[in-house]
């Protein structure tokens, strides 16, 4: 492996519920990157109720987003505690303040877009169970627990995200519309994005890992 494939930045975009997580942990598995997931970040934070949880959660519960200054400081400090590894970033950035923050500190090399359609979306995100203090996802009929309601590797219990209401999925869906889209444009002319389309991530992951075979090969 050569010197910039070790310390190569992926970015991984997509709708909410379109199988980031799920493909980032493929990759995180093969490539041995370090995965840097906002949305886990930030649920951790919630969970040991820091004062950066506290203010999160009034967004994260509606399905909106939390606001740009909070987010740029917050994820470009997590992102420098990871050195002398590849890493694969998830759910930041997600406006294009966001992303153009992040081009300013540290340019990533490779974006991914997943692009799932809605209906497979609001129809897979009723069926998601999260273990919180690892981030692993589940989902009934596609990853099922091996025990209903336990993580398969702690056994401990599996809960819903307060945004996975239908009213909250509603929004997010609406906001990645609005907001989250001219992301996906800022990175098309900076010449780095490559598309998956899929119903499935079983469908896109073949797709995924045979791009980032010949990156990781270069
Ligand atoms: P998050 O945590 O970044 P989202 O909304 O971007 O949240 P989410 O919901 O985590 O994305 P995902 O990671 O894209 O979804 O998808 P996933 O978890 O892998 O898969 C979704 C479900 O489908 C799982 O149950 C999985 O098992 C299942 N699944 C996957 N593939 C398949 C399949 O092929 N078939 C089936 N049947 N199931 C499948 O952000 C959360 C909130 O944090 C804040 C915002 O409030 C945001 O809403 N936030 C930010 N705010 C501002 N700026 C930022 N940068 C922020 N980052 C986070
Ligand atoms: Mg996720």
């Amino acid at each position: 492996m050569s010197v910039r494939s070790k310390l190569l930045k992926t970015l991984i975009l997509g709708a909410p519920a379109s199988g980031k997580g799920t493909i980032s942990s493929r990759i995180v598995k093969k490539y041995n990157v370090e995965h840097i997931s906002s949305g886990d970040k930030l649920r951790d934070h919630i969970q040991k109720q820091t004062e950066l949880g506290k203010e999160a959660k009034k967004y994260i519960n509606e399905g909106k987003l939390v606001p740009d200054e909070i987010m740029i400081k917050f994820m470009i400090a997590e992102m420098s505690k990871v050195s002398g590894k590849p890493w694969l970033l998830d759910g930041f950035p997600r406006t294009v303040e966001q992303a153009m923050a992040l081009w300013k500190v540290q340019p990533v090399d490779v974006v991914l877009n997943l692009n799932v359609p809605f209906d497979v979306i609001i129809d897979r995100v009723k069926s998601r169970w999260v273990h919180l203090p690892s981030g692993r996802v589940y989902n009934i009929g596609f990853n099922t627990p091996k025990v209903e309601g336990k993580d398969d590797e702690t056994g401990e219990a599996l809960t819903q995200r307060p945004d996975d209401k239908p009213e909250a999925v509603k929004k997010r869906l609406e906001i990645y519309d609005s907001i989250t889209r001219p992301v996906i444009q800022f990175y098309k002319e900076k010449g780095i994005l490559k598309e998956f389309e899929g119903r499935t991530s079983d469908e896109i992951w073949p797709k995924v890992t045979k791009y980032l075979d010949t990156v990781f090969s270069k």
